[in-house]
């Protein structure tokens, strides 16, 4: 008996995408003559908000900015929203991001015993496609059995909703499977579908609070003791504490 599949959330836990993102978010305001700055604190209070037109949503009701009515609220934010999210893939397409530490390696190990791999997000998934074939290269996408993302939900993270997605769509129970997450956000919604998570904070979550987490390791690559995070060791966490 083994873990049958690692599900890896995307933003923050393939790779560092908030910067490219916020950069998106603004270039967008700017270019629609908003005189909105998202700078790092404000992003990293705003990032609490899952999801890049709930974000801008919640920006404009807490920060009293934008139209003043619903509907043309509403209208404005999934314009802006459809407009960075273009963005973001452009900015994807121009520059290469790397995986974080240890996420290839424990991709590699995984395929290699032939795990199944599969996608939590809330972004899209042409975003998603976009940056899996930027850090991992252009066959990526095959190698995960299940990509479920906010397009495929109701309710985003931190409602467990798209994890139960990946779960039916992997065909596995929640307890024959791992996440791997970087928020407190994540972490809740895949606690709320029963699946065990261990927790690689990122540079915009580090001080989230992770209770409920198998384990928090600075990244995959350094794991609880220096040393890379395996297949093997995944199952005896699970074991000694699930
Ligand atoms: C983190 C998010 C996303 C991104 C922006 O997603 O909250 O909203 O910040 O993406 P993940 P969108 O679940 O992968 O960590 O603007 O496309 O929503
Ligand atoms: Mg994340």
């Amino acid at each position: 008996m083994t873990v049958r599949a690692i599900i890896f959330d995307v933003d923050g836990t393939l790779a560092e995408t908030e910067e490219l993102h916020r950069r998106a978010f603004n270039e967008v305001f700017r270019e629609a003559d908003l005189n909105w700055t998202w700078d790092q604190p404000l992003y990293r209070a705003l990032l609490k908000t899952a999801g890049g037109r709930e974000r801008i949503l919640h920006y404009m009701r807490d920060f009293k900015v934008g139209p003043t009515h619903w509907a043309e609220t509403t209208t404005l934010a999934g314009f802006l929203h459809k407009e960075k999210s273009e963005l973001y893939r452009r900015l994807l397409s121009a520059e290469k991001l790397e995986p974080r530490a240890g996420v290839r390696r424990l991709i590699d190990a995984a395929r290699a015993e032939k795990m199944k791999l599969a996608i939590a997000t809330t972004t899209g998934r042409n975003n998603t496609l976009a940056l899996l074939k930027n850090i991992f290269g252009e066959d990526s996408p095959h190698w995960f059995s299940a990509i479920a993302t906010g397009e495929d939900v109701k309710a985003k993270k931190p409602d467990p909703e798209v994890y139960r997605v990946a779960l039916q769509r992997l065909e596995l129970s929640a307890t024959a499977c791992v996440a791997i997450e970087d928020s407190a956000t994540g972490l809740k919604a895949a606690r709320g579908a029963n699946i065990p998570t261990i927790v690689t904070p990122s540079s915009y979550t580090a001080e989230d609070d992770f209770s409920g987490a198998l384990t928090v390791i600075p990244d995959l690559e350094t794991g609880e003791a220096g040393q890379p995070v395996t297949p093997a060791q995944i199952y005896e966490w699970i074991v000694d504490r699930g």
